[in-house]
């Protein structure tokens, strides 16, 4: 058994959650918050057998899409020491995705 986890962006993840459900893959989903642009996305859990890993994250992979957003202003410091804010523009996704191994799954 594995675990999925797969951090995606709010705007893709009902329709992802739709199609996993559908695939017949069970999903936990958990409000998260990026450290970098301290904005919410979506963490969601995907326990699997190791067989159909492959099977879910060709459906995330085809489900999540990349996106450019602009921090609203992030600090840098400067040679002299000094502080510059500025808005920096970065390329979020399509998912973040950690596949780990599950020792143990049992349901009571
Ligand atoms: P955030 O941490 O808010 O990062 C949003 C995007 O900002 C990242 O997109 C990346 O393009 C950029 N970014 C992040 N840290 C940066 C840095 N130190 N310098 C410059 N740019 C930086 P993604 O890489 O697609 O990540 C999307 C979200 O996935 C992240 O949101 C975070 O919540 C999660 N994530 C990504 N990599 C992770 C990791 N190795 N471990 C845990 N969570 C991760």
């Amino acid at each position: 058994m594995k675990l999925v986890i797969a951090i995606v962006h709010d705007e893709d993840v009902s329709k992802l959650i739709e199609r996993l459900n559908k695939e017949d893959f069970r999903v936990t989903k958990l409000a998260s918050t990026g450290g970098f642009l301290k904005a919410g996305n979506t963490t969601l859990l995907i326990g699997v057998d190791e067989a159909k890993v492959d099977g879910v994250l060709e459906v995330i992979e085809s489900m999540c899409n990349t996106r450019r957003e602009v921090t609203p202003s992030s600090t840098l410091i400067g040679e002299a020491g000094g502080y510059l804010s500025m808005p920096l523009e970065v390329t979020v996704g399509g998912a973040t995705v950690f596949v780990i191994d599950v020792e143990k799954y049992m349901k009571v």
